[in-house]
């Protein structure tokens, strides 16, 4: 555990679980500040929490306020990063040493999450999709740190696959020159965000969480520098929404291409244009998908605690 009180704050919640040896999930702010809107990003992370619980773990929502790492979220601190929205900063690993010496106010993403989670001994983190190759990434080089923080991070992430916004093949070569172990939960395909199938077979698959919790335990045991990463497909399988999706997609590539905005800013963009363009349905299912992803860690994290080996 970090103990310098002044660089980190846990929160009440952690603290007892910490006391208790219960297990721990991490969870990610930047879904919250700059991947959905305000009122629905507040209830979702709530949500989330709820569903950690129910599935009996504890979890620790991290980000940074006024310079100070915390790791479990008071309600008025959600509510504080809920509001705020963009304007908060969009930590990822190579922002933290500024967001901190300046004391600012930084939602952390799935890279800066891991960094976190390990540096406190949170072995598992919830997510909705990680970051990944984008389209055209052979010309931009925009190749999200999260891919690097997973090949030199041991923490076990779970998502739902690689959004379709990214160019997932590609994705998927980086994770392995990384050398992330990436694993598939449940069925064979790779699961592409808000759609089960991509197309794509999984490297590895299997169809119990207990598989995934040996895996872990090996990857510690060796004690490898590179993380895992645990693919859930989205439960819901509605063709008419995929079409819509799919579409809005290409039309907010297209609209990318003519504001040619770069960097940080193409993620939340992409997410909101097709919030927007699905009239809510693309937010709709990245809200069921991120909350199945939180009872799926929450199992795995019980399961792994348990363990006998
Ligand atoms: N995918 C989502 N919602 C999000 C993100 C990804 O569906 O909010 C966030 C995560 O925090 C992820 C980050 O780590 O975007 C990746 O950003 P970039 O592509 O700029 O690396
Ligand atoms: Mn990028």
């Amino acid at each position: 555990m970090w103990t310098s009180g002044e660089d980190c704050v846990y929160s009440n919640e952690v603290i007892t679980a910490l006391s208790q040896s219960k297990p721990l999930v991490a969870l990610e702010s930047t879904i919250i500040s700059h991947g959905m809107p305000y009122p629905e990003n507040l209830q979702t992370a709530l949500q989330v929490e709820s569903v950690v619980r129910e599935n009996g773990a504890v979890p620790a929502t991290i980000a940074i306020l006024q310079g100070k790492v915390h790791v479990g979220l008071e309600r008025e601190e959600l509510e504080h990063l809920s509001k705020k929205g963009k304007s908060v900063w969009k930590c990822s690993t190579r922002d933290l040493v500024y967001v901190l010496a300046q004391r600012l106010d930084g939602a952390t993403t799935v890279s800066a999450t891991m960094v976190i989670a390990h540096r406190v001994g949170i072995p598992f983190f919830v997510t909705g999709g990680i970051g990944g190759a984008h389209r055209g990434s052979e010309r931009t080089f925009d190749i999200s740190t999260d891919l690097i923080e997973l090949g030199r991070t041991p923490v076990c992430v779970i998502c739902a696959g690689v959004k379709a916004i990214l160019d997932i093949p590609k994705t998927l070569e980086v994770l392995e020159t990384q050398g992330v172990t990436v694993v598939t939960y449940g069925q064979e395909e790779f699961p592409a965000f808000y759609f089960a199938s991509s197309g794509i077979p999984s490297h590895i698959h299997v169809d119990k969480l207990e598989d995934i919790s040996r895996m872990f335990a090996v990857n510690r045991r060796w004690n490898l520098s590179s993380g895992l990463l645990v693919a859930v497909p989205v439960p819901r399988k509605d063709k008419d929404i995929s079409d819509r999706i799919q579409n809005a997609i290409q039309e907010a590539l297209e609209e990318l291409q003519r504001k040619q905005l770069t960097g940080e800013q193409v993620t939340p963009f992409l997410l909101q244009r097709i919030a927007d363009l699905t009239g809510g349905d693309s937010l709709k299912l990245n809200i069921e998908l991120i909350l199945n992803n939180a009872a799926v860690g929450a199992q795995l994290a019980k399961l792994y605690a348990s363990r006998s080996d």
